[in-house]
């Protein structure tokens, strides 16, 4: 089993404390106690895919935010290596949610991908830059982008593609294992625990910790889960509340509630902090370098 040669190939002790292993070995990291596949490199077949969606026209959405100083810092970088690898082959609409609509990099796009932009708001606090995006991907779904695609993927501009991130991520509800969590347990995942917030996660419940930089499905399945997170956040808002990871704790709590059908590996959203372990073998997306400090002060 991949899982196996995986153990053996990983000095874990290199990586990870000896409690921690236990728990990694325990786990099967290829599929959910639900069910739901988790995508590495070496768990589907390409070619069968690809014989599929030869035959099955599909168009996929893919929801960016670049306001203030993450629009010149990443949006470029971002839009380009998208346009390079994710879902080549397949339509594309990328939708840049902006605050300064002029200050768009010019990208060059293949034949099939097109972008489309818009312009948004400024919030003053940037918490709420991070969680007002589930409010307006919620109201664009319902005002347009339920007509236009057939799967939606939502992503933080601070990445970067790096291989291909094709039609293998595809599915009703997507999401993201957190880089820095994914052999952890439960009671360890920096869930919300104040019991007063709508994202409230008993300690020693949960499955994953889940990461915001990337989630998706199908339209009406991310209408859900932004529908949701934004009454949580709102509800929390009224209660002079703000869950410790903002939209991320109502996102682990969502996939809490209503288990994703399909997980993407810590590959499809690889830190380089961590190195290159062995067990990671083709990074699909990266995060960007940044530096807080200079970006949460101003
Ligand atoms: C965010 C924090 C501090 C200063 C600025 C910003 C900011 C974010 C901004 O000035 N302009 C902007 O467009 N954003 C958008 O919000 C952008 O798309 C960015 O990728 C996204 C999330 O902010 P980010 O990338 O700084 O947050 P991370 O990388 O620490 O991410 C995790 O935690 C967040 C909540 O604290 C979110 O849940 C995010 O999805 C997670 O990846
Ligand atoms: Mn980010």
């Amino acid at each position: 089993c991949w899982f196996q040669a995986r153990q053996t190939e990983l000095k874990l002790s290199d990586w990870f404390h000896p409690t921690q292993i236990v728990e990694l070995v325990k786990k099967n990291l290829t599929i959910t106690e639900w069910s739901a596949p988790i995508m590495w490199h070496d768990t589907y077949d390409e070619s069968v895919l690809k014989k599929y969606y030869a035959d099955h026209n599909i168009t996929v959405g893919l929801i960016v935010f670049a306001v203030g100083r993450y629009l010149e810092r990443y949006l470029g970088r971002f839009l380009i290596s998208a346009e390079k690898f994710f879902m080549s082959g397949q339509k594309v609409i990328i939708y840049v949610m902006t605050d300064n609509f002029s200050a768009v990099p010019w990208v060059y796009l293949g034949r099939h991908h097109t972008f489309k932009i818009f312009q948004i708001g400024r919030e003053k606090r940037w918490q709420d830059v991070s969680m007002m995006r589930m409010k307006t991907i919620r109201d664009h779904i319902v005002d347009h982008i339920q007509y236009e695609v057939d799967f939606l993927f939502c992503m933080d501009v601070d990445q970067v593609f790096r291989s291909s991130y094709g039609v293998e991520t595809l599915g009703e509800s997507v999401a993201q294992l957190h880089n820095f969590w994914f052999w952890a347990v439960p009671h360890m995942f920096p869930y919300e625990r104040n019991n007063l917030s709508e994202a409230y996660m008993p300690k020693g419940k949960g499955d994953f910790y889940y990461h915001a930089a990337v989630f998706g499905g199908t339209p009406i399945q991310v209408l859900n889960i932004v529908r949701e997170c934004t009454k949580g956040i709102m509800n929390d808002k009224k209660n002079n509340i703000e869950a410790v990871w903002h939209d991320e704790s109502h996102l682990n709590k969502y996939f809490f509630l209503h288990k994703p059908t399909k997980i993407l590996s810590p590959e499809y959203c690889w830190d380089y902090l961590h190195g290159m372990p062995p067990y990671i073998k083709n990074v699909r997306l990266s995060w960007n370098f940044k530096s807080y400090r200079p970006l949460r002060e101003s």
